[in-house]
């Protein structure tokens, strides 16, 4: 079935984009344009040809999901459907409604004219696929619109207002209206006036100092791009179309975009753009599943947590109501909300107004009977069971019926919280991660009793308040703390065992993690991590103690909240400094311990940190917690600081090769004075998955 349909009106053919949800440009679509333009050409009628998309999207670009595929470069491939465009001797117009982005973009900019809605929105995006714009879009941006805004455009790979290059080449005209009626009367307009056809490779790009541009653009891009090899291809590419002919620019483009084809880069972050996208595909939640509409939301607790998800329904527009046991808890928590805003305001990110209106949908009570019509209520007590039982029998209590019963509990059992009420298929996981209005993820933990409708109308909110929802089972830490758990014990054992808290996160930084293990530990408390320690050794008397960690709490260094953890900290700063005394204490314990200390490398470090992680989700995985792999996997990449550019645990995993990764966790095993041997032995559908010569993903 063809993706393009071909109308005639008048004079002048419409070739329509129809290809849902974005108009990718597979091959089907592809064949589409060519087939119409051929037709176009072949009638003497036809004296225009007008190519437009729908209302809501032009083209959202290649389809990614041809790429490493044959069907990405079979005829016609979007060079030879632009070729096709190029050499039109009838006038060719893209008409751009929605969104025209990647190859959208350069299958309009290779047109000889485009109008569009004001109102449209543009861009080259492909660097965020760790890719470049690979269908002439570094060559023709810059002769449309200039060298710096073309750059910008490529490199920064947003999306802006077609509005923003009114006057210059990009656009021949911004229609308001119809956008097919207005197409069409500019076609009309080109065709009785004669106009002689544009082509963009004719023009030049004009730059008083391009050399010293290109230094500074290179410059500034090196800093900000570790890592990422896309962004400083861009430039090369753009730096072609200044300085070669515009045929010899296009090969240039194509080779630099052939090699970050290629790139592990790319391929992480294709799989982080498809991974996000998957986690709200729930198996058997159909997507017309009934939702409840959430009007209003009940806070329990004020605190940090509490206050923070309080942020993202107000930025949402939806009403919120925090209650505290204690007028000065309230306090706290609306001037942490209050302080959050003019933070935004001074940054310019946010206006008085907007700061305004929001703090108007916020309410404060001490009581649970004003509780008693909100359609959510999440808790954001003190993880202890003890006191997520009393608050939920309360809510049971005083909420109506069909209210949503949440708890943002980190690692208690849901199940058991839900059996506090009498409504247990009302009660569900939202477990956001600090700070809660900043950090994307958000755990939704689906008690055995959840109502489908109450885990379809959590996954509709998230995307309201912009979080990525990834669904969790229930077990002890869901999918992303039951993992770092076993992570901050290889780092914990580590250093009992020869390494250093500063050669561990620096290790682990270079991987490309934003903050090694132990400067997150002081940056989340190290009293957490203890608590839910002293609550594991509880519950199984014979478990390893992680000796130091345990000693640096028992001195009361908790980490940036007391000044000293793993690293001692200056008043006000957050800068980690080497401590002598946590050197003293590793001494210490390592003596009690009976622990010659030994040289460890960065590449056992990384090995052991990350391989747990892997190990731990494939245990998550085949016990159904986590969906799929890149669900996990997205956990890492949006709560974790998981380096974007190789994927996520798992996805890392797939490309070392699973029957590596095997074999050294078998190694890891057998280590000598290893003291989790259990815990290192491949986890069966790791083992098998790796015999079978398959990847998680
Ligand atoms: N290819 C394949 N599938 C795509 C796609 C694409 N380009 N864009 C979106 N999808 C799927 C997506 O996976 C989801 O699928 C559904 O469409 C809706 O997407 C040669 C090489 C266009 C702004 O990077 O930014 O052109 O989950 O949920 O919020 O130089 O999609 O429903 O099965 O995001 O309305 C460059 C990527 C490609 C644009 C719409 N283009 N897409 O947002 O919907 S490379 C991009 C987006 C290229 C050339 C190069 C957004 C959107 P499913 P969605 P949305």
């Amino acid at each position: 079935m063809s993706n393009a349909h071909y109308e005639q009106h008048g004079k002048v053919a419409v070739i329509r984009l129809d290809n849902p949800p974005v108009n990718g440009l597979g091959h089907e679509l592809r064949r589409g344009i060519v087939d119409g333009i051929k037709r176009a050409e072949a009638d003497d009628a036809i004296k225009a040809i007008v190519l437009i998309g729908s209302d809501q999207v032009f083209s959202g670009g290649a389809d990614i999901r041809e790429f490493g595929t044959p069907k990405m470069v079979v005829e016609p491939n979007l060079h030879t459907v632009i070729h096709f465009i190029e050499t039109c001797d009838k006038p060719v117009i893209a008409a751009i409604g929605g969104t025209a982005l990647g190859g959208g973009l350069e299958l309009a900019m290779a047109c000889h004219f485009r109008v569009a809605l004001p109102t449209a929105k543009i861009g080259l995006p492909e660097v965020k696929l760790g890719l470049l714009p690979g269908a002439g879009g570094t060559q023709r941006l810059p002769r449309l619109v200039g060298l710096e805004p073309a750059l910008n455009l490529i490199v920064s790979g947003e999306s802006v207002p077609a509005g923003m290059f009114m006057g210059t080449q990009l656009f021949d005209e911004f229609i308001q209206g119809d956008l097919l009626v207005g197409a069409l009367a500019f076609a009309n307009k080109v065709v009785d006036e004669q106009r002689p056809l544009k082509l963009a490779r004719d023009l030049k790009v004009e730059h008083p100092k391009a050399e010293a541009f290109f230094l500074w653009a290179r410059t500034g891009i090196a800093q900000r791009a570790k890592n990422y090899p896309a962004p400083l291809k861009c430039v090369d590419a753009v730096e072609a179309a200044v300085n070669k002919p515009f045929d010899e620019g296009l090969q240039i483009e194509r080779r630099l975009f052939a090699e970050l084809l290629m790139s592990e880069e790319s391929a992480a972050l294709r799989h982080a753009f498809f991974a996000e996208r998957a986690t709200s595909k729930i198996p058997d939640i159909a997507e017309d599943t009934p939702t409840r509409e959430i009007k209003s939301v009940g806070i329990i607790g004020a605190g940090t947590m509490g206050s923070g998800i309080a942020i993202n329904f107000l930025n949402a527009g939806i009403p919120v109501t925090i209650l505290e046991v204690k007028q000065e808890a309230l306090d706290r928590g609306v001037a942490h909300i209050r302080s959050v805003y003019e933070g935004r305001i001074k940054k310019g990110k946010m206006t008085e107004a907007d700061a305004e209106q929001r703090m108007s949908l916020l309410n404060t009570t001490l009581s649970y009977d004003d509780l008693k019509d909100v359609d959510l209520v999440i808790e954001a007590v003190f993880e202890d069971m003890g006191v997520k039982e009393q608050v939920f029998r309360k809510l049971d209590e005083v909420c109506k019926p069909g209210a949503i019963l949440a708890s943002n509990t980190s690692t208690l059992d849901l199940n058991k919280i839900a059996s506090f009420t009498k409504r247990p298929e009302d009660v569900i996981g939202l477990h956001f991660f600090s700070p809660a209005n900043v950090m994307r993820l958000l755990e939704v933990i689906r008690g055995e009793k959840t109502a489908k409708e109450v885990l379809a109308t959590a996954m509709q909110l998230a995307k309201k308040i912009r979080k990525t929802a990834v669904v969790s089972g229930v077990c002890d830490g869901f999918i992303g703390n039951r993992m770092i758990a076993r992570y901050q014990t290889e780092a914990l054992l580590m250093l009992e065992e020869g390494a250093s808290p500063q050669q561990i996160d620096r290790a682990i930084e270079n991987f490309g993690f934003v903050m090694g293990p132990l400067r997150m530990a002081d940056l989340a408390g190290g009293d957490i991590g203890w608590a839910i320690r002293k609550r594991h050794y509880a519950e199984n008397p014979d478990m390893k103690r992680m000796v130091i960690a345990d000693r640096l709490c028992e001195m009361g260094r908790f980490g940036q909240k007391t000044g000293a953890g793993f690293y001692r900290y200056e008043p006000g700063r957050r800068d980690a400094l080497p401590d002598p005394e946590v050197d003293r204490v590793i001494e210490e314990c390592r003596k009690e311990l009976g622990i010659t200390p030994r040289k460890i490398s960065d590449k056992e470090i990384v090995e052991r940190c990350v391989y747990a992680l892997v190990n731990e989700g494939a245990r998550i995985l085949e016990e159904g917690i986590a969906l799929r792999a890149s669900d996990i996997d997205i956990v890492y990449l949006t709560g974790y600081g998981f380096p974007v550019f190789r994927g996520g645990p798992m996805f890392y995993a797939d490309r070392v090769g699973l029957m590596k990764v095997a074999r050294t966790m078998e190694k890891f095993a057998k280590r000598p004075g290893v003291t989790n041997s259990d815990f290192w032995q491949p986890a069966p559908l790791l083992a098998k998955l790796a015999a079978e010569g398959k990847t998680f993903n």
